[in-house]
């Protein structure tokens, strides 16, 4: 629903400024990866990496915000797309805010996720697939919950009864079967420092 008496305001601090008092660029590292692929813990260890040397950083994470913002939506097709939307407004609030935001959903559908990239400047959304063979993420099951998905327990389960759509051409891989989780956030960071953001 659109309502035409909504007026746009615009800041008196700009993006520009807070960036310059940051002393780093800010966008969104919009990682998407099946479920036990290690979104939220490369997420979270770039974040405090980047975090220790005075980059300002924020972890969205699929878990935490289906707890409240986005806690009245499942995980059928259209659920998941209106999750990706709110979160990709959300970032592009942190990325305004002189930010690096760093969101962990799987984010499975190619279109939501180029939806969240039109939404800002071609320096602002960088796509890093957190690459892992289905296999893997069932062996580690963090959360028990391939388990549960094979039993018939979870419907729409990303990977078995619901679809992931790998990305064509992200920014960045990182493959956490074959690298430690400190080697995904170096390569995150010299990404980052090749593209000048730091
Ligand atoms: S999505 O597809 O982007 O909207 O999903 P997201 O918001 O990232 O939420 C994924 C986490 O929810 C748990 N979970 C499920 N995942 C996939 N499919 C189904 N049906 C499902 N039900 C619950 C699961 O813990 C996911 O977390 P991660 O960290 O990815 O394992």
């Amino acid at each position: 629903m659109t309502n035409n008496n909504i007026v746009w305001h615009d800041q008196s601090l700009t993006k520009e400024e807070r960036r310059k008092k940051n002393g780093h660029h800010s966008a969104v590292l919009w990682f998407t990866g099946l479920s036990g692929s290690g979104k939220s813990t490369v997420a979270n260890a770039a974040a405090r990496r980047l975090f220790d040397q005075n980059v300002s950083t924020y972890v969205l994470d699929g878990d935490n915000v289906r707890h409240g913002l986005n806690k009245d939506l499942g995980f059928s097709d259209e659920a998941r797309k209106e999750n990706i939307r709110r979160i990709g407004e959300v970032a592009k609030l942190f990325v305004d805010g002189g930010q690096l935001v760093f969101t962990a959903f799987i984010s499975p559908f190619r279109e939501d996720r180029d939806t969240v990239r039109a939404l800002l400047n071609a320096d602002e959304f960088i796509e890093v697939f957190v690459e892992c063979p289905i296999e893997k993420c069932e062996e580690r099951d963090p959360k028990g919950l391939y388990k549960k998905a094979r039993a018939g327990e979870i419907p729409e389960f990303t990977g078995i009864s619901s679809p992931y759509e790998a990305p064509e051409t992200p920014e960045l891989v990182v493959n956490t079967d074959t690298y430690s989780v400190d080697e995904c956030v170096d390569q995150i960071v010299e990404y980052l420092k090749q593209k000048n953001m730091l």
